[in-house]
């Protein structure tokens, strides 16, 4: 029925290769696209494009969310959502996120290339902000969709000092009307997203694609260490209150912790920023922001607390002051248990094995998962890398990704024992 070639992985891998670089990207010599930025905007105009011609009606919403929509059979019929986020990392990979979007847009124009309608709408949506790489809150977008973001975020700013609000004044939205990006109970009918696994586990058990069974707890903690600035020439060892030597007995400190802990804990300082950096100067504030995952939030939060522990012990030996913030706190998320069987069935009907496998990274999914129930496709990437340039993928594989999401909207519909043309 669908004229699924082969080549199939071929655009959506080219359209994020496009997506890739300048001036879809801030910097010519890496990729960086944060939210509400010039990439950004130029991103969207040609992923409006691509949507268009995918036969869907496109619209922006008030937080920068660009949706595409496929009718169904059915006119305001609910909609079932499938996409990933749009922004990236600095530095970071062509897939993550990029290509769920595509992924979605691919499934819309499988459908509509051979005229067929779901007894749902489908609305394949680009996420503006997932990584919280410009503001110091991720997954704004999702959340904002789910209701989830107030006047308070409002005055998030970034690095530059520029609030949420002035970002979102110069993409030329209404910062007043952020409450209306979020959708009303019962006019999503489910959230699909597909996205690289950012892992190693696919391809050590030669899989192309998986199913998502949940996605890990995570937990982003501030630490401040405030010592005292001085000078390096003068300052005797034994009376020093070195902010800098104190912070990296904490980033070791959160290392052993958590390579001692259960297998599937995870802890990272991937921040680290002394408020001076100068050879003579002993550093008197250093900010340490620590990543801490793991399967489920008891084990998480008990390694919370042996770090939150262990970090005052190393402050009060050191004569170091130290505050604590938490930035950002996500529960581990399970997937629909109806959806993961209907994926499960989906991959196996592209004649994949059907392997289960829960997310250490984080997802829109988990915020989207407060509106309605939520389904996950991983894809094997080479070497589990991500958040790196070197991030790749295989058109087969990225074939048989949307052949499993065009089994799973068509599974989704008979499992809703409705007509569709
Ligand atoms: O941090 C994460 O897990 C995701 O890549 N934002
Ligand atoms: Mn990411
Ligand atoms: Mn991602």
């Amino acid at each position: 029925m669908y004229a699924l070639t082969s080549d199939l992985g071929d655009r959506p891998i080219a359209r994020c290769n496009v997506l890739g670089a300048v001036p879809f990207s801030e910097d010519h010599d890496f990729l960086n696209r944060p939210y509400l930025t010039e990439s950004h905007r130029k991103t969207l105009e040609l992923v409006r494009m691509w949507m268009t011609a995918a036969g869907m009606s496109v619209r922006l919403d008030p937080l920068g969310n660009l949706l595409g929509r496929y009718e169904g059979t059915q006119a305001n019929a609910p909609a079932l959502l499938i996409g990933s986020h749009i922004d990236t990392v600095r530095n970071g990979g062509r897939y993550d996120g990029a290509l769920g979007v595509m992924l979605g847009i691919e499934t819309v124009e499988a459908l509509s290339s051979v005229g067929r309608r779901m007894p749902f709408a489908i609305e394949v949506i680009a996420f503006g902000d997932e990584e919280g790489s410009r503001f110091p809150a991720s997954m704004l977008c999702s959340r904002g969709i789910v209701g989830g973001i107030g006047e308070e975020a409002l005055a998030l700013e970034d690095a530059d000092g520029v609030s949420l609000r002035q970002a979102l004044l110069d993409f030329g939205l209404d910062p007043t009307d952020i409450a209306k990006a979020a959708r009303r109970p019962g006019e999503v009918l489910a959230y699909v997203e597909a996205h690289i696994e950012q892992g190693p586990v696919l391809e050590a058990r030669d899989l192309a694609i998986g199913v998502v069974t949940g996605i890990a707890a995570q937990l982003r903690l501030k630490a401040r260490f405030i010592g005292e600035a001085g000078h390096a020439g003068t300052s005797p060892m034994g009376l020093r209150t070195d902010a800098i030597a104190a912070a990296a007995a904490g980033v070791l400190a959160v290392e052993q912790i958590c390579a001692a802990g259960a297998p599937d804990l995870r802890g990272t300082v991937g921040r680290f920023l002394p408020k001076t950096a100068a050879y003579n100067v002993i550093a008197g504030e250093v900010e340490m922001g620590v990543d801490l995952r793991a399967s489920n939030r008891p084990v998480r939060d008990a390694a919370a607390e042996q770090i939150k522990t262990r970090l005052a012990q190393i402050a009060r030996e050191r004569g170091v002051a130290l505050e604590f913030t938490v930035v950002q706190d996500l529960p581990d998320t399970p997937c629909d248990p109806r959806l993961v069987r209907v994926m499960t069935e989906a991959v196996e009907a592209v004649g994949v094995a059907p392997f289960q496998l829960v997310s250490g990274a984080g997802h829109d999914a988990m915020a989207v998962s407060g509106l309605a129930p939520v389904a996950m496709l991983f894809i094997r990437c080479e070497r589990g890398i991500s958040h790196n340039a070197d991030e790749a993928v295989a058109a087969a594989d990225v074939a048989l990704a949307t052949r499993a999401l065009v089994a799973f909207v068509e599974k989704l519909a008979l499992e809703n024992a409705v007509e569709t043309t």
